[in-house]
């Protein structure tokens, strides 16, 4: 950890460590897992209205189970106040363990090159979370983008990472699906399973504000285990 809140990782990982300058922009919004979302997507920024001085940060997991990866990742890639972390989902594509065919070869390497970190003063965008366990510079890609429960038998049973966490920094992650976003002063989950029939969730820390858009359907199934309807907001 250095001065200002912000976590040093190890060599790997703080060169995918994009850092920003809070005082650049006026707003900052942090927005939960889209995964193809994109007609829910067109809602949340209307109804957020962003001008061209307000950041949207995306917790990754921009692309699959949904209908539009494509109209998500150009729509996102294509505006100069909207960046986003690589998610799990993202790294599926990279490593060649899924496909999206409506993905061009420039899609790829944009999201190829998406950090793994995205922090500001106080405050860390990842997908998934840290790992209390470890050192800050002991973590891996796979770490943040996969990180939930430190239960030995995983999946969606507590303790989860974000119950340890203490911070600084403020953690904003997704991945795991929650029925009401998770809004604690050392962390905010915000992955509201839109793609499962849920909402799509955007957070401003700031003014504490958050928005919410209701998804058209459900575009994938999910088992009810894995929705976590956590006791919200207690740390
Ligand atoms: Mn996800």
């Amino acid at each position: 950890m250095n001065g200002d809140g912000r976590p040093e990782f190890g060599d790997g990982i703080e060169a995918q460590h994009e850092r920003i300058d809070r005082s650049e922009w006026d707003r900052v919004y942090v927005v939960g897992d889209v995964h193809g979302c994109r007609e829910e997507l067109e809602g949340l920024l209307s109804a957020l209205d962003p001008t061209p001085e307000d950041l949207v940060v995306f917790v990754g997991d921009l692309v699959r189970k949904g209908p539009d990866s494509r109209g998500v990742v150009e729509l996102v890639r294509s505006s100069p106040n909207m960046r986003s972390v690589r998610g799990n989902n993202e790294e599926k594509l990279l490593r060649g363990e899924k496909r999206l065919p409506g993905l061009e070869k420039d899609d790829l390497d944009w999201i190829a090159s998406l950090p793994v970190a995205i922090s500001w003063e106080g405050a860390m965008v990842v997908h998934a979370g840290v790992d209390p366990r470890k050192p800050t510079a002991g973590h891996t890609v796979e770490d943040l983008q996969n990180v939930r429960s430190l239960a030995p038998e995983g999946g969606y049973t507590g303790p989860y990472w974000f119950d340890e966490h203490e911070g600084p920094p403020r953690v904003f992650f997704g991945h795991t699906v929650l029925e009401e976003p998770i809004v604690r002063p050392n962390a905010a989950g915000l992955d509201t399973g839109c793609v499962y029939g849920g909402s799509l969730t955007a957070y401003e820390p700031r003014r504490d504000e958050t928005v919410r858009v209701d998804a058209g359907r459900a575009y994938s199934e999910r088992p009810d285990e894995k929705f976590l309807s956590p006791a919200p907001n207690s740390a």
